[in-house]
């Protein structure tokens, strides 16, 4: 292969099956959050791998799930264009379980995509051996036509190579669409979000994790200028919320702060200094000018 190849690749599937963790295992980075909660990802994230002659574009898209939010359905729409607008689609399914009726509504979606398409079985780690994944490949493989099955596990590095091997087979002869250092697309007040939110999905249950954003109001340099001060407002839908999330005496957000914190000097490089607010914005998931207003457009 001497020409250069670059192109974007959609992940695309129900929530929960792997897609950002993938695109982190192929990225080498974290640069997309993950959780055991469905809909984690709630933006279209670009991870970007490099190489010597080519330039892989990953588009981690939210979990095509069902919801009956205008948040829901704004990323379901989201996750169903970048899926047919990219050079090809990697319909990624979980084989902990046998196809549920969102991967059928997921896999009708994308039998429609015309680019080049590949089904990605993760988490074929959670089987001790290769025939105990047989029978779910095989379910999985009669969701429609999606080319070739490849069985991966995102979490243990299995079968990547031949994903990348694919990717560079399919991908058409382009040029680099981003500098050599760039390995995501996302500003760095969005990652401190990012982080932030990943914390509080770790962190809460039930329906705690969905009705939670996370907004950063100030992010500047302190009077000593190696410090960053962070002033971020957590998002939650009712009053019962803002109570758990704030804890006995402010206990849950002083534990929120001191777990992200680490996290947030790491990625800034720098110490930081982190004031975590809580405020109730009723229905937000429900509301156009909010959505906006977060950046979930
Ligand atoms: N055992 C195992 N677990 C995995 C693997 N890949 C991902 N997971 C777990 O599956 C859960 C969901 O992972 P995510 O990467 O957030 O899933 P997603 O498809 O991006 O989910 P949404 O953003 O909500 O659509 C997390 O708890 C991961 O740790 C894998 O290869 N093996
Ligand atoms: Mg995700």
């Amino acid at each position: 292969m001497s020409e250069f190849r670059s192109g974007f690749v959609a992940l695309v599937g129900k929530p929960n099956v792997g897609k950002s963790t993938l695109v982190n295992a192929l990225v080498g980075k974290s640069i997309s959050i993950i959780s055991s909660k469905p809909e984690t990802t709630r933006r279209r994230i670009l991870g970007v791998m490099h190489g010597e002659n080519y330039q892989v574009v990953l588009v981690d898209t939210p979990g095509l799930g069902s919801s009956h939010t205008l948040l829901g359905r704004k990323l379901r729409d989201m996750a169903t264009n970048e899926g047919m607008e990219a050079d090809m689609v990697a319909f990624v399914v979980d084989t902990t379980h046998y196809p549920t009726k969102e991967d059928r509504e997921a896999a009708e979606i994308f039998a429609k995509a015309t680019c080049p398409k590949v089904l990605i079985a993760n988490k074929v780690d959670v089987h001790d051996t290769a025939e105990k994944v047989l029978p779910y490949l095989q379910a999985y493989s009669e969701l429609g036509d999606f080319g070739d099955i490849l069985p991966v596990s995102a979490q243990k590095g299995v079968n990547l190579d031949k994903f990348k091997a694919r990717m560079l087979e399919v991908l058409p002869e382009g040029v680099p669409f981003f500098p050599p250092e760039s390995v995501h697309d996302l500003d760095k007040r969005t990652r401190v979000e990012e982080l932030i939110r990943e914390q509080v999905l770790l962190s809460t249950r039930q329906e705690l994790p969905h009705a939670v954003a996370v907004q950063v109001e100030d992010m500047k340099p302190g009077d000593n200028p190696e410090v960053t001060l962070i002033r971020a407002i957590l998002y939650v839908e009712r009053d019962s919320q803002r109570r758990i999330l704030i804890g006995k005496k402010g206990d849950m957000l002083k534990k929120l702060g001191s777990q992200v914190r680490p996290l947030l000097e790491k990625e800034l490089g720098g110490r930081v200094f982190l004031e975590l607010w809580v405020k109730v914005k009723e229905g937000w998931r429900d509301r156009p000018d909010w959505l906006r207003a977060l950046g979930y457009e």
